[in-house]
């Protein structure tokens, strides 16, 4: 099968849930040395937002939703090794704890953030999904975290990631720990008003932007 074609069948494999299919395809297009992050840009993610798509246009529904996650996460697992074999730096970049805010459950883009970033040298503390607001203080005070990082995917929990600030202020641990936020309805309007230290809309400029926030040069 031609790259195009395993691109397009991949795609077709997570909208229509299949995991066997979608673990299939990405074997097939990891074992021709495509870069794992082309196959999450070219195939995972147009799948799954497609899947959404259908879900809000009600052509969908969530069953759906939740096979298509199954099968994008099916096939991440299978592209995180080789993320990771990629990463060039092996030093400890810095701490960062990572979470999707309380009241949320989507992790797909929160676990694509944490990957990339320790593919890049960070070390990544994931505290998993609907963490409570305290938690994220009390886990960077902990581990001496220099980032904390809330994803948030609906519009109803955005609102955690202005308490996960507050409650860091609250520590008195800003400007030391610094916050960034992201998830599909955050903008950087967003992050501007409850004073984040930076916004990304992707999982590679979260890692560029942990970077600049942390002083540490770009290479
Ligand atoms: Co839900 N869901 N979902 N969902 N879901 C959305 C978010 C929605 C937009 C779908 C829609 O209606 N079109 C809608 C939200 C509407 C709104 O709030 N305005 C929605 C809804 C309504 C719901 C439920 C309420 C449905 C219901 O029960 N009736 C329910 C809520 C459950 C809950 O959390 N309490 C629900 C449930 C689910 C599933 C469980 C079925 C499943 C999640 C499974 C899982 O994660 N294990 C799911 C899915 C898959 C989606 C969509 C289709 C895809 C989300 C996703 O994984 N995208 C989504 C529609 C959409 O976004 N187009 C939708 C792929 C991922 C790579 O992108 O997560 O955006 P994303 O992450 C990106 C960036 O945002 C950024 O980088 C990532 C990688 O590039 N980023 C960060 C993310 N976090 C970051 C953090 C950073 C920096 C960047 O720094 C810390």
């Amino acid at each position: 099968m031609k790259l195009d074609e395993l691109f397009e069948q991949l795609q077709k494999s997570v909208v229509e849930g299949d995991p066997e299919r979608s673990s299939s395809y990405t074997v097939l297009l990891l074992e021709k040395g495509v870069d794992p992050l082309t196959i999450i840009d070219q195939a995972l993610v147009p799948g799954i937002q497609f899947t959404g798509k259908q879900f809000s246009d009600g052509e969908m529904f969530l069953p759906d939703l939740m096979l298509a996650s199954e099968a994008m996460q099916a096939s991440l697992k299978l592209c995180n090794p080789e993320l990771h074999r990629r990463g060039l730096s092996r030093k400890s970049l810095g701490r960062v704890v990572l979470g999707t805010i309380s009241g949320d459950i989507h992790e797909i883009g929160k676990n694509l953030v944490g990957t990339l970033l320790s593919a890049n040298g960070f070390e990544v503390f994931d505290l998993g999904v609907n963490v409570p607001v305290e938690t994220f203080t009390q886990k960077a005070l902990e581990l001496k975290a220099d980032l904390v990082g809330v994803s948030a995917l609906l519009t109803t929990t955005m609102e955690g990631q202005r308490k996960v600030i507050e409650a860091i202020e609250r520590a008195n641990l800003r400007p030391a720990v610094k916050v960034i936020i992201g998830g599909a309805p955050v903008t950087d309007g967003w992050a501007k008003e409850i004073r984040a230290d930076g916004y990304s809309e992707d999982a590679i400029s979260a890692v560029t932007l942990a970077k600049r926030l942390l002083n540490i040069p770009l290479l």
